[in-house]
């Protein structure tokens, strides 16, 4: 069934006017809502307002635009139903063919700084959704039904099937579509729904621990669907991301993907991963991740340079890594970061000409995370039959709680070093070894059953990127359960420690320490990432 009719109404407005132009020429009649059939009518395009189709003007502020029996009966009447057709004659109703719409910016608005309730309530759309929903059901049989769009993403291939063998889109595309649909305008209404009860006042909280830290001390799992995944962390599992709600500004959840392909499971994982890295840092930070651990960190006089250092750490490695930095990204960066294959950049900006270096490589994904102090509500791990659930661990030990154990102290520089390594190692799977030295990391050694390996992986990482490990500082996410680790981090160049302590055979560790003429610091708490 051909294409006669087809209803625009967006608020996201990229791309718009070259598909209605596209619709136009192939003879596809114009129905559109006020600020959508402006800019239309302004690029020369044929465009019939919805009020003059339905003879119903919008009202209350365009509250009532669409809701009207003439726009739902056009898209919910039966394609193959006598019945259905025949009522549309006997009401004057034209059939709808396909809907284009994308909703109010609810998100975009809540995450704004400064949104009032009014702001937020006034950007939840209700006649979008209800035309999405009716389209997507809709959607029809192989013969015909109607075809419903939320993306820009997808215009071009609503067109190329147009043009294609049926002469309108397949039923596969509409299927897929009326499938993105739903997902979609499910997400909405969680996002809404989890705005609203965010708004039900916290009791306020005595205890003077839970007042210092900033987390609640009760864990009420809330959670939207805002993106059905290609597949899982492998091929052969089904998967979507799923947000926290609202999603404040500073968190992965808030991304805006501003190019590239499709971001899969490993790659929404890793983004965070180097993304929570990176954020923890004043200074001008960049994180390399591969598989969920740092392959490279390091702090800079500009985001370039941090970059230079972060690569250093780990070439091989870093070769498809996931790169964050959190200072916005400019030109240089840009064409440095564009020297090596990378799967996913994240910042809180980029320079236009930063975003024209990378144009020229359509499939690296883009995301901007606008900056903010928000922090995870809770930290969900699946295990068979049901959910851990905790705090996140966010927790930054004060320096002044920090403890020297040692004859030695670390000098300025090598405390420097220390904190940082420190830093990193909270971002490193279990058992984490992170070797330091001016503002980079030199090794990291992760996710080992035992801490004497990941201490021996990290110096042996180090020596293959030519690296030199003496006088470098380490983190330890964990205490030595024995003094053989610190003996390998001692005999690899390491001049200072830091970790937890807290072992039964912390004298025999600290002894080592002194022997070796090592300066050694426990921070009281350990920062296990499984
Ligand atoms: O205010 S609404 O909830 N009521 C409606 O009847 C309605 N119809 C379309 N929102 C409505 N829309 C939304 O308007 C669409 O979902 C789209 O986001 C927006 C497009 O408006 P305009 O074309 O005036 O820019």
């Amino acid at each position: 069934m051909k294409i006669q009719t087809a209803l625009l109404s967006v608020s996201d407005k990229t791309g718009i006017v070259e598909f209605a132009q596209a619709l136009a020429q192939r003879g596809v009649r114009l129905l559109s809502t006020g600020g959508t059939a402006k800019l239309l009518a302004q690029a020369g395009l044929a465009v019939t307002e919805v009020a003059t189709h339905t003879g119903s003007p919008e009202i209350l502020d365009g509250r009532v635009k669409t809701l009207h029996p003439k726009i739902h009966g056009g898209l919910l009447a039966r394609r193959d139903s006598a019945e259905h057709l025949k009522t549309l004659e006997e009401h004057g109703i034209d059939r709808i063919d396909m809907l284009v719409v994308n909703l109010y910016p609810f998100r975009e608005t809540i995450a704004r700084p400064g949104c009032t309730f009014a702001d937020a309530v006034e950007n939840i759309d209700i006649g979008g959704p209800a035309m999405l929903r009716a389209a997507a059901k809709n959607h029809g049989t192989p013969e015909g039904g109607v075809s419903v769009v939320i993306d820009p993403a997808d215009y071009q291939r609503v067109l190329a099937d147009m043009d294609g063998p049926h002469g309108h889109p397949s039923y596969a595309l509409r299927l897929e579509l009326a499938t993105k649909t739903y997902a979609h305008t499910a997400a909405y209404d969680g996002a809404i729904a989890a705005y609203l009860s965010s708004l039900a006042a916290a009791e306020p909280v005595q205890d003077e621990e839970a007042q210092r830290r900033p987390w609640p001390r009760t864990l009420t799992l809330q959670m939207t669907q805002q993106q059905v995944l290609r597949y899982g962390e492998n091929p052969h599992q089904a998967a979507a991301f799923y947000v926290d709600q609202p999603v404040g500004a500073g968190l992965l959840g808030s991304y805006r993907q501003l190019q590239g392909k499709e971001l899969s499971y490993n790659n929404i994982a890793d983004a965070d991963a180097a993304w929570e890295c990176a954020r923890s840092f004043d200074s001008i930070a960049c994180v390399i991740v591969k598989h969920a651990n740092p392959c490279g960190v390091a702090v800079g006089d500009s985001p370039l340079h941090a970059y230079q250092q972060a690569f250093k750490t780990d070439p091989t490695s870093a070769f498809g890594g996931i790169i964050a930095f959190n200072r916005p990204v400019d030109e240089a960066t840009a064409q440095a970061v564009s020297g090596q294959f990378v799967e996913v950049l994240l910042a809180p900006d980029y320079s236009s000409e930063a975003l024209a270096v990378f144009a020229a490589k359509k499939n690296v994904r883009v995301l901007q995370v606008p900056q903010g102090g928000a922090h995870n509500a809770f930290d969900v791990k699946r295990i068979g039959g049901g959910w851990l659930v905790q705090n996140p661990d966010d927790y930054q030990v004060p320096q002044d709680a920090f403890k020297l154990v040692t004859t030695l102290a670390p000098t300025a520089q090598q405390m420097q070093d220390l904190m940082f390594a420190w830093k990193v190692a909270k971002y490193v799977k279990s058992n984490a070894i992170v070797f330091v030295g001016n503002g980079m990391t030199l090794g990291v050694g992760a996710g080992q059953m035992s801490r004497i390996d990941s201490a021996r992986i990290a110096s042996i990482k180090a020596e293959n990127a030519g690296l030199t490990l003496a006088g470098s500082a380490v983190a330890s996410d964990a205490f030595f359960p024995f003094r053989d680790g610190l003996d390998v981090v001692a005999e690899a160049g390491a001049s200072c420690v830091i970790q937890p302590g807290g072992s039964v055979r912390d004298e025999e560790v600290i002894a080592a320490a002194n022997e070796r003429g090592i300066a050694m610091v426990f921070t009281g708490a350990r920062h296990f990432r499984h």
